[in-house]
């Protein structure tokens, strides 16, 4: 059997549970050759009060250019520090056309922002999103992404059928609408190709770091190993909500985020 290969453009953080940590993790579990692209080095994520941080953005043109004998069966790209690193992937993509794309556009959360995120970074994110074949947008971003006023997590599924039409509107992508909030559960909607199906996990109230990573990153797994866009966000959705559970009965710091390493195995085989 091939094992499909994934180039990873994200950030590293050595401590706390997320981005290029957590997508080696998960596509390596699951059979997925993760191939990374550093986008800069921390010491441990932004969540934490001090950390060291080292930007690789000057680093990303040659990095990318030296893989251009490599082909690559997804390009999946996650948290993006500067309008620069954005331009760096539109570039690669651009010049690996054969492998599925997966985007997460990771710009903010609670209908604001990240504080590192400029107008320059916003429309490079468009950019992205048009040339992403999965985009994973949670309600924050499909918003900012369509220029929809937020109105918080908790919308009523009628309204977040409309906003990820409207998502659909401006990408042809096949696309998941995360974190849409109802009573004690979290929906994860998907749209492809017109078809929207919805899909239900059980909710905690505490907010974890890295969730958002681990779920893109189980996504693209399960989709490059040849499953449909629905089935990945529920075998994801499954992964994360028994990772949650860990956690919370183990009590862990929240910025550590989530206990996965338990439930890697899960993901092997088919
Ligand atoms: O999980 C998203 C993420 C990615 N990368 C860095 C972060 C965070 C969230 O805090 O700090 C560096």
């Amino acid at each position: 059997m091939r094992i499909p290969r994934a180039a990873c453009i994200n950030d590293l953080s050595g401590f706390g549970r997320c981005s290029l940590t957590t997508a080696i993790a998960v596509l390596s579990a699951s059979g997925v050759q993760a191939c990374p692209v550093p986008t800069a080095v921390l010491s441990k994520h932004t969540g934490f009060d001090k950390f060291y941080f080292r930007d690789l953005t000057d680093s990303m043109d040659p990095y990318l250019a030296n893989w251009s004998d490599l082909e690559f069966d997804g390009i999946y790209s996650g948290f993006l520090g500067s309008a620069k690193q954005i331009k760096a992937v539109e570039k690669f993509i651009s010049n690996h056309k054969n492998g599925c794309v997966v985007i997460d556009p990771v710009m903010g959360d609670g209908g604001k922002l990240y504080a590192t995120y400029t107008e320059e970074m916003q429309k490079g994110m468009k950019r992205l999103a048009v040339m992403a074949d999965i985009l994973t947008p949670n309600i924050t971003e499909a918003c900012f992404l369509t220029d929809t006023p937020y109105r918080g997590e908790e919308i009523y599924p009628e309204e977040a059928v409309k906003l990820i039409r409207k998502t659909a509107e401006i990408t042809s992508a096949k696309i998941v609408l995360t974190g849409i909030v109802k009573d004690d559960k979290m929906i994860n909607m998907t749209y492809d190709d017109g078809d929207i199906r919805m899909s239900e996990v059980n909710r905690e109230k505490q907010v974890f770091s890295g969730t958002g990573d681990i779920f893109s990153s189980v996504v693209c797994a399960f989709v490059l190993k040849g499953r449909s866009l629905h089935e990945a966000v529920r075998i994801s959705g499954e992964f994360i909500s028994q990772a949650i559970e860990r956690t919370v009965f183990l009590g862990t710091p929240l910025s550590e985020g989530v206990i996965f390493e338990p439930f890697l195995y899960k993901l092997g085989g088919k």
